[in-house]
């Protein structure tokens, strides 16, 4: 089974992170999973923080001379910004508490619960971890699973199609998102809301506010069968949406249409289904977005998550000191108006982390060799049964 842990704090010393389960001999290329830690640092909306950290991944264990050799793989990103903190997070020094403890709670973040679930007089030490920079360590979890999956020719792309209010109509090929998206300062592939969304993450930063938006995750050349039927926890879309629930800010995940589908009649939902000899079974539409029965279907996969707006806001909203219980305004740390741009990238990375997961389960392998036996054996039995790629 493939799992992954992940510990460290925002402004402590660093990210630490141990995946288990990778099998041997997976060639491992440093600056594709740094590639995809630069993207999640980007977007237009970012705080200063962005501005201080070069995210980079440091292998320690699991790996030898640029492959996998089927241990746990460790590794640990730095936080370049543990030399300002070293007096208020030190580990095992004398701190200073009191010049960054945060008492007044903010609303939306888990400041209040953690403190009176953990019984902290100081929602840092909830903040500390609760803060979205620990999605760089699973960028660079599903960064490794996409060189595991890319042997097999999986691909993956996401893109954002709102921000706040303005959202993105179009629908687009795969190919198409994975061309552009790096182009753009959001990653919105429509070049016509580019002006209009940075204006208004301008205009909503000048009011000390902050903006949510939806994200759209695809996957290409994915095989049919991962995941099961059979049981609520074997489904593959009830643990894409666990895992991209667990992501920080995330409040709603669908799968193709999603919640449109509630709307439709059955007649308008359900993909036909199609055979002739030259392209094998197929679908007129992908209105499920490539899952039925919690088991991919071998379609091109879409998934859109909807991100909160970041609680943290300029202009404070109204709160309680978790001390006194006295009202105040929301403590303000440094933060982001929109994250949305970064949250593609994070849950891109969620998504090929799950999908690795039940790869592996299905096809095994403690070896890449293993694996790509048991992948040709079943892609030869879809075949007598007309799955074409
Ligand atoms: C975050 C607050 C900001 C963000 C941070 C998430 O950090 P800071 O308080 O240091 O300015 O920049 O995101 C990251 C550090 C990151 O790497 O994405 C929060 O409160 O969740």
């Amino acid at each position: 089974m493939l799992r992954y842990l992940t510990s460290g704090e925002s402004h402590g010393q660093s990210l630490i992170t141990i995946i288990d389960g990778i099998p041997s001999n997976i060639e491992l290329n440093i600056d594709d999973i740094n590639e995809e830690l630069r993207k999640r640092q980007g977007g237009y909306g970012r705080g200063g923080r962005m501005k201080i950290e070069k995210d980079k991944i440091n292998i320690i264990g699991g790996v030898r001379g640029k492959k996998t050799i089927g241990s746990p793989i460790s590794f640990e990103i730095k936080n370049k910004d543990f030399e300002n903190w070293v007096n208020f997070m030190s580990p095992m020094d004398e701190i200073d508490r009191e010049s960054r403890i945060v008492e007044n709670v903010r609303p939306g973040h888990a400041d209040l619960v953690g403190c009176l679930k953990y019984d902290f007089d100081d929602a840092r030490n909830v903040l500390e971890r609760s803060s979205a920079r620990e999605t760089a360590s699973r960028v660079a979890v599903g960064a490794i699973c996409k060189q595991v999956l890319k042997n097999f020719n999986i691909e993956f792309t996401s893109h954002v199609v709102q921000i706040g209010d303005i959202k993105d109509d179009n629908i687009y090929d795969f190919d198409f998102i994975k061309n552009n998206v790096n182009n753009s300062e959001i990653r919105c592939v429509n070049p016509s809301l580019e002006e209009k969304i940075k204006n208004k993450i301008d205009e909503c930063k000048k009011d000390g506010d902050s903006l949510g938006g939806i994200v759209e995750i695809r996957v290409k050349n994915i095989i049919p069968g991962l995941g099961s039927y059979t049981h609520f926890d074997k489904k593959i879309d009830g643990q894409l949406a666990m895992h991209l629930m667990g992501t920080q800010a995330i409040k709603g995940v669908e799968i193709g249409i999603g919640f449109e589908a509630a709307t439709k009649v059955g007649s308008k939902v359900m993909d036909e289904i199609s055979y002739d000899k030259e392209n094998g079974i197929r679908r007129k539409t992908n209105n499920l977005g490539g899952i039925e029965g919690g088991m991919t279907t071998g379609e091109e996969m879409i998934i859109r998550c909807a991100m909160k707006p970041i609680p943290t806001l300029y202009k404070p909203l109204d709160t309680i000191n978790v001390n006194t219980l006295q009202s105040y305004k929301a403590s303000v740390e440094r933060s982001d108006a929109c994250a949305v741009p970064a949250c593609s990238v994070v849950c891109e990375n969620v998504v090929a982390f799950v999908i690795c997961q039940f790869f592996l389960e299905k096809l095994g392998g403690d070896c890449l060799e293993d694996l790509q036996n048991n992948y040709n054996t079943y892609v030869k039995r879809l075949g007598d049964r007309g799955w074409k790629r």
